[in-house]
């Protein structure tokens, strides 16, 4: 097997019995004839060694160039990952990036360029990067499931949504619309309680607030009639309209959404420095792409990615155990601890100076309902590889000076469900995101698909307007603006399960969107 590349020779030792030191490794990758500089260091180490350390390659390295020396017009290192596609998939480009040219095919080796480029080459001062995060709930969880939570956290969400909104309508507590009188205009700002449509196809809105519900009828012939279609339980906005006679239902002739503002200019980062924006890894399922997430970490190594200096993961690191109805049918892994170890050395892939994030998906061991704390201490303990940071889901990741919103996606699906195709389909997985935008909020709907922890806020509240919002969980690739907001969803890095065969999901797998921080551009690159 050739060995360009680290991560092939830390699964070369390992086959062998051996764990490495990273510089060690380094040292191998960089040698003219890593191959032969292993082999050699194999033989000089101690019989009872287990670590390969960097102080035994140097020995085999320095004996070796005793008796090998390079001649002028010996071929150079070879500098390029043997197999990687490196292609910008045409179906996926933004038409505002330049596709990047296709040098080689699957499995055939590319020409070997000038400069050896296979190791970590980010020069960039690591002093000049930030990355801080806010609104990780890890550890503030005081929420039992008693009654009295879910009073809190819905009381926080009317809190916070309706502050967004009560600048829009001259609105009313609802206990105090009956008493103004028949005829009146009047506002409301109320959680949707509920959605009926009524015989002769109107619709009849119920909206709550602190004091009481209030029903809200929107007219069929509305020219905002639609937007009642994009409505979900739970989530607040505010209408306008005309109380009725008997002041007992308000005739609606317009409805705002929170929304994120149009004028919403977003900060960049001060230099070029790009962040691979990932999730969905599913480490443990027979159909993780192995050979995809090889080529996508030989990468992370070469020149073309010296920015990428940030992975974020959006969540599903693992394939988990009993997360669906005979799942451990489609399991390579079925250790949940084992998963993790696994990942983490899928992780040490990656090169040691890129800085990882990243929070938990439902397939993550940690609660399934949102807010999701982040991984507990003995999960970290395996997850060791690169110092990586798990955070909680959702969680908002400042880099650079880029806002990132990061929230692994279940109510996606939600959305996806419950809308109309043209506003929402995986096959469009950004417009599903958008909604969540313009409801200033990750997963609105409560008691259904999307499962809620009441805590003593609405952790699940956007009260700061995103710059990026990245998303994973269904296992599309998708991205686009929303009033400035650049909504992506990341793909997967595992196969079409039989479950995602039974039901037509057609995963985008082995794609790794990469964001420019200071243009806030993106380039997909696809290693499937
Ligand atoms: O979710 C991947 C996508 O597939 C997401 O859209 C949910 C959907 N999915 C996958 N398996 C199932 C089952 N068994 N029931 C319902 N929906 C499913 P992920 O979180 O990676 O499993
Ligand atoms: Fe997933
Ligand atoms: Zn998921």
């Amino acid at each position: 097997m050739p060995l360009e590349t680290p991560a092939r020779i830390v699964n070369e030792l390992a086959s062998r019995g051996y764990n490495a030191e990273r510089e060690a490794v380094t040292l191998l990758a960089d040698a003219s004839d890593p191959a032969g500089a292993l082999e050699r260091a194999l033989e000089t180490v101690p019989d009872d060694a287990l670590v390969i350390s960097v102080d035994h390659v140097r020995e085999s390295l320095e004996a070796d160039a005793q008796s090998h020396v390079v001649e002028p017009g010996d071929p150079p290192a070879a500098d390029h990952i043997g197999d990687s596609p490196l292609e910008t998939d045409p179906s996926v480009s933004t038409g505002t990036d330049p596709p990047q040219s296709t040098d080689s095919e699957p499995g055939v080796p590319p020409e070997t360029r000038g400069s050896p480029s296979r190791r970590s080459t980010r020069s960039a001062d690591p002093a000049q990067r930030s990355i801080e995060v806010h609104n990780d709930m890890t550890g503030q969880s005081t929420g039992t499931g008693e009654y009295n939570d879910f009073v809190s956290v819905f009381r926080d969400r009317y809190e916070k949504l309706s502050k967004m909104l009560r600048g829009r309508v001259n609105h009313r507590p609802t206990d105090a619309l009956e008493r103004m009188g028949g005829g009146n205009d009047a506002g409301i700002v109320g959680m949707v309680s509920d959605i009926r449509s009524t015989a002769s196809g109107h619709w009849l809105i119920e909206l709550e607030d602190t004091n009481g519900t209030f029903p809200c009828l929107v007219m069929k012939d509305r020219a905002f009639a639609d937007l009642v279609q994009e409505l979900l339980y739970d989530e607040v906005i505010a209408v306008e309209g005309t109380l009725s006679d008997d002041a007992s239902i308000l005739f609606v002739d317009s409805l705002y959404f929170p929304d994120v503002p149009r004028t919403h200019d977003p900060s960049t980062a001060d230099r070029h420095v790009q962040a691979a924006l990932i999730s969905d890894v599913h480490v443990g399922s027979q159909e993780f792409m192995a050979d995809a997430w090889h080529r996508f970490a030989d990468w992370l190594h070469t020149d073309e990615a010296a920015h990428v200096e940030y992975l974020l993961i959006a969540g599903d690191m693992v394939e988990g155990v009993g997360v669906y109805p005979d799942q451990d049918e489609e399991l390579d892994v079925i250790d949940i601890y084992d998963q993790y170890e696994r990942f983490s050395e899928y992780l040490e892939e990656v090169p040691g100076d890129i800085e990882i994030r990243m929070i938990p998906g439902n397939h993550d061991a940690v609660r399934l309902a949102e807010p999701q704390p982040a991984f507990d201490e003995e999960l970290r303990d395996i997850m060791t590889a690169h110092d990586a940071r798990v955070y909680s889901n959702p969680a908002l990741v400042t880099v650079e000076g880029v806002t990132v919103l990061m929230y692994h996606g279940v109510s996606l699906d939600e959305v996806i469900a419950e809308l109309p195709d043209e506003k929402a389909s995986y096959d469009e997985p950004h417009r599903a995101m958008y909604q969540l935008l313009r409801k200033r909020h990750v997963a609105p709907q409560y008691g259904g698909h999307t499962r809620l922890a009441p805590e003593d806020r609405d952790y699940l509240v956007m009260e700061d307007v995103p710059d990026v919002f990245h998303t994973g969980h269904v296992h599309k690739l998708g991205w686009g603006k929303y009033h400035n907001v650049l909504a992506i969803n990341s793909g997967c890095w595992q196969a079409q399960t039989d479950f995602q065969k039974s039901v037509n999901i057609d995963p985008d797998a082995g794609y790794a969107p990469i964001l420019d921080l200071d243009t806030l551009e993106m380039t997909v690159r696809k290693f499937s």
